[in-house]
């Protein structure tokens, strides 16, 4: 999802699952009582918000168990831009999630809840599939801008963000565009979290992004930035 800060954002949720669900959106100063509470199968919510502030914010179903619901995948990332644009750049947006899985057969792998007590998830991806940016790396060009949007779904660990070989110039731990921290090699979104972080593609190559907490980063987030000539 993506909008402007000052747009008017309208959601409904109607829940066609089975327990009761509901949608907390970070980007929202809404009271959470009425817009985010959970409705039963069958029932819809619906509210309307308007961002006050720019950035990659998570909305989530925030129906208790909190955890069961992130954790089993009840997420994603709206990425709310100044209404004054940035500069151009070659725009991503990465989510990291953990998968905390049973070890019951089947075609499905139900989730298992002790797991997620216990923070040791099976994979920590970037936008749901471990290494898929191995496999498909991101490609850009010399002379290119790119910024990631990064958001952390979580549940519980935080995603230590950095590119081998590269240093953000620009990195925004509030709104964009005030206050930039300038020469970053890693920084943390903590779970529940957002932040913007830019490098100048001066230098041809394959830069691996990760999350360099490497027991995570090991787990699946981890990916290819191909610079190309
Ligand atoms: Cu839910």
């Amino acid at each position: 999802m993506h909008c402007r800060v000052g747009d008017t954002v309208e959601f409904t949720l109607t829940n066609d699952g089975v327990v009761p669900h509901s949608m907390d959106f970070h980007a929202a100063q809404v009271d959470p009582k009425t817009a985010f509470r959970s409705v039963p199968k069958g029932q819809s919510v619906a509210f309307t918000f308007k961002p006050k502030w720019a950035g990659a914010f998570m909305y989530h179903c925030g129906t208790a168990p909190v955890l069961m619901h992130i954790g089993s995948g009840m997420y994603g990332a709206i990425i709310v831009s100044p209404r004054e644009p940035l500069p151009v750049a070659k725009e991503f947006v990465l989510v990291q999630s953990e998968f905390y899985l049973s070890d019951a057969a089947g075609p499905v792998r139900a989730f298992d809840y002790q797991k997620m007590l216990s923070t040791l998830p099976d994979f920590v991806t970037f936008n749901g599939r471990p290494n898929q940016y191995i496999d498909a790396p991101i490609r850009v060009k010399v002379g290119d801008r790119v910024r990631f949007w990064l958001m952390n779904a979580g549940p519980t660990h935080p995603c230590n963000f950095h590119v081998v070989g590269e240093q953000f110039d620009t990195m925004y731990l509030g709104a964009p565009p005030a206050t930039p921290i300038r020469g970053v090699q890693t920084w943390d979104v903590p779970p529940g979290g957002g932040m913007c972080f830019e490098l100048l593609c001066d230098v041809p190559g394959e830069f691996p992004f990760v999350n360099h907490g490497f027991g995570h980063g090991q787990k699946g987030a981890i990916g290819f930035l191909n610079v190309e000539p």
